[in-house]
């Protein structure tokens, strides 16, 4: 772990809401991951921004009658609060179509071609002479050439997932006419170049997921092609050249730079130099599969291209797709749950948990399921932690006037307790720091767990000789669980901070905290249950009301 790190998560298109998909890929990952590094006294920073351009949001802002600027701005703003009601701390949330970044682009652009890695070609392009553009992507719509699905855009059909070479019967999407091809030049990055460079860059990083990693090298030894990273619309980071005017560059080109752009313009209102803190930083980029082309091998190839300016990223823990009761989810099909929806029936931290909880660090798909949501809220998060943390506390509050007592001589118990409340800390800091968010949580129940055991079988209430020092361990195990915790679940641990009567931010403590931090003669603060049951009846109608019939 580096003493520095910058933290970035796939960037939002500024074009509908954030859904549980997203969240539970990236950005819920990414937060855990900041937080744990904060706490680890690490200058951690998580930076993000809206993706602004690109054809779909120009279409989408068309049809809405307004200009992409202001379609984008909504978006952006919108998307930050609901990352906000997640908890999701991001340190600076900006935007790809920034004056920085549009600079920094342009910039980039001038290097790479000054070092020969861009050529210029005439290629063919679908052009409307009644809209009188050209219709790149999403701009044409026809059947597609392999399932015969109709109504299909022709840069991808969604029934059956391939990308057409060329869409039959095309028509242009906003008009319906037939377009004629016309000739036009773009600009490519010369992507094929690098296949050895990234070859040995993944080969030699360790940081670097393994099972993307094989798949990644089975796509270099099919062969590279090189980008096209023009496109003739009017929405985009404008190519700096004269001949290239009205061109703009092609979203990809542009929105992964912005991690670059954004993290460097955040740490100079910081009074910091950006680019030296993004060299001695450790770099990390959170991602869902479905963009592993793009982030291990088009954006580590353009920083190659760049020379040695900024440093490649050290970890990109790429994360497989949400599934809703089992079935994919469709936002055309209605079938997805919003982030601002699902947030107004339960609290950010049961769905931080769940998502947390059935989240392996890998690129297998995970699947949200509303029964197993219920069952895993009541019985592991109220069951077991709430039910723990109540317990300990109320019982010191009742027995003991909230005063944590002199332990006295540890029996066996004892004994136990003590070496497992030492060992929390290195146990699930380490998972932490190989990316199993999943199973340091699970590491911090099973602890949570055992301590509703060892109260049970210590038997405090009937006042025997024991008592004290079960106060004693218990207290200071429910203030580990609240430290531990703090990454995954910010509300409930700052709960438990204030009942445990202590005065400021948890996430102002320390990882290293994990220990007895609770000395004999504190009193606590007040108690009361932590979380409400996911009650059954409820989850009956959000199945109704959530998915489709929406
Ligand atoms: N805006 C969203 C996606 O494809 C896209 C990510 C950009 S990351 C630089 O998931
Ligand atoms: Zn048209």
């Amino acid at each position: 772990m580096r003493k520095k790190a910058i933290i970035t998560s796939a960037l939002p298109y500024a074009n509908g809401e954030i859904h549980l998909g997203h969240v539970a890929s990236t950005y819920l990952p990414a937060d855990v991951t900041t937080r744990f590094l904060k706490l680890n006294g690490v200058e951690a920073y998580y930076v993000c921004a809206s993706d602004d351009f690109g054809t779909p949001i120009l279409i989408q802002s068309e049809r809405e009658n307004k200009t992409p600027a202001e379609y984008v701005e909504y978006w952006n703003r919108r998307d930050y609060e609901d990352f906000e009601a997640l908890g999701i701390g991001f340190d600076y949330f900006y935007k790809t179509s920034s004056p920085e970044n549009k600079k920094f682009v342009q910039d980039v652009f001038s290097k790479l071609d000054a070092a020969g890695h861009i050529y210029k070609q005439e290629i063919i392009q679908f052009y409307c002479n009644n809209d009188k553009k050209f219709l790149p992507d999403r701009y044409v719509k026809g059947s597609c050439p392999y399932c015969m699905a109709q109504d299909q855009y022709s840069d991808l059909c969604e029934i059956c997932g391939r990308v057409p070479e060329e869409i039959t019967d095309p028509r242009c999407s906003l008009c319906g006419q037939a377009p004629t091809k016309e000739k036009t030049d773009h600009y490519f990055f010369r992507l094929k170049d690098f296949g050895e460079q990234l070859s040995e860059w993944l080969e030699k990083n360790d940081g670097l997921q393994r099972d993307v990693k094989k798949y990644v090298q089975n796509w270099i030894k099919e062969g590279l092609i090189d980008w096209d990273v023009t496109r003739d619309i009017s929405w985009g980071v404008p190519i700096p050249l004269e001949e290239a005017r009205g061109k703009v560059f092609y979203g990809w080109f542009d929105n992964h730079l912005a991690y670059i752009s954004t993290a460097v313009k955040f740490l100079e209102t910081k009074g910091i130099d950006g680019k030296e803190f993004w060299n001695s930083a450790d770099i990390y980029h959170f991602i869902g599969k479905d963009i592993a082309y793009h982030h291990y091998l088009f954006l580590p190839a353009m920083r190659m291209g760049l020379g040695k300016e900024y440093k490649l990223p050290d970890y990109i823990p790429t994360r497989g797709h949400l599934t809703l009761q089992a079935k994919k989810l469709s936002k055309s099909k209605n079938w997805y749950i919003g982030l601002k929806e699902f947030l107004e029936y339960y609290p950010a931290d049961y769905l931080r948990y769940y998502l947390v909880s059935i989240n392996p660090y890998s690129q297998d798909d995970l699947n949200f399921d509303w029964d197993d949501f219920a069952t895993r809220i009541n019985s592991e998060l109220i069951g077991n932690l709430g039910n723990f943390v109540n317990r300990a506390l109320g019982f010191t509050k009742k027995s003991f006037d909230g005063v944590i007592s002199d332990p006295g001589d540890p029996d066996k118990l004892d004994a136990e307790a003590e070496s497992r409340i030492k060992s929390l800390g290195s146990d699930a800091g380490a998972l932490l720091e190989q990316n199993h968010l999943d199973r340091a949580l699970k590491k911090i129940m099973e602890f949570s767990s055992y301590f509703n055991q060892y109260f049970q079988h210590k038997e405090p209430w009937k006042n025997g000789a024991g008592a004290a020092g079960c106060v004693y361990h218990s207290v200071n195990a429910v203030y580990c669980i609240a430290v531990a915790v703090s990454p995954f679940l910010p509300e409930a641990a700052q709960k438990i901070w204030g009942q445990l009567g202590l005065d400021g931010d948890v996430s102002g403590s320390s990882w290293d905290d994990i220990a007895y931090g609770i000395a004999s003669g504190h009193k606590l603060g007040e108690s009361s249950p932590l979380f409400a049951r996911v009650e059954g009846s409820d989850i009956a109608k959000y199945k109704r009301l959530l998915g489709p019939q929406k």
